[in-house]
């Protein structure tokens, strides 16, 4: 038996049931975000939230998500908010603006929300990036966010930090 004090810790579990998630998805690059899309279902279905459970959410770009996460937030009716889309470098600074704002409103939107809200948005050099990211080569980023919302929900409960805390 070691003598050394018990460190707490505290971590969130993936178990989806009886949660309200929205998926906020943009349709630009919509062939790219609907494998994101299916992984991010698939994901939430395998931690025990049925479909019924899950709103899906479509705004036009990734520049509009942050916008329409935060009205998800606001709402009240959600336990997190999946944000997915995919932003894919062009030969002008136009990606930079896109994919900077989404990220930046994103986050702002996660720091100011009760509940989580989780970034799923590729944003990549080329379409070949985004493809090994979107469900081949590098795994599917979609899944990866649903998986960080659901742990989020329960650490922020833990914390105490979750809407009807
Ligand atoms: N939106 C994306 O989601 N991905 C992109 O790669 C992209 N590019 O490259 O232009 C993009 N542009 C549209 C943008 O998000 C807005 O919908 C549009 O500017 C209207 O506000």
């Amino acid at each position: 038996m070691s003598d050394a004090p018990k460190i707490e810790q505290i971590e969130g579990q993936l178990n989806a049931a009886g949660l309200r998630l929205a998926i906020v998805a943009s349709r630009f690059n919509g062939f790219l975000v609907e494998p994101l899309l299916q992984g991010a279902l698939d994901a939430l279905r395998r931690m025990g939230a049925p479909a019924e459970s899950v709103t899906v959410v479509r705004c036009p770009g990734a520049f509009e998500i942050p916008a329409v996460a935060r009205r998800c937030a606001r709402s009240g009716r959600y336990d997190a908010i999946i944000c997915l889309g995919v932003v894919i470098r062009g030969a002008t600074p136009h990606f930079d603006y896109v994919a900077g704002e989404a990220a930046k409103g994103i986050a702002q939107v996660a720091m100011e929300a009760d509940v989580p809200v989780v970034f799923g948005v590729l944003t990549t050099d080329t379409v070949e990036q985004a493809i090994e990211r979107a469900g081949t080569k590098a795994g599917n980023k979609g899944a990866d966010a649903a998986e960080a919302a659901v742990e989020l929900v329960s650490l922020y409960r833990q914390l105490g930090q979750c809407h009807g805390q």
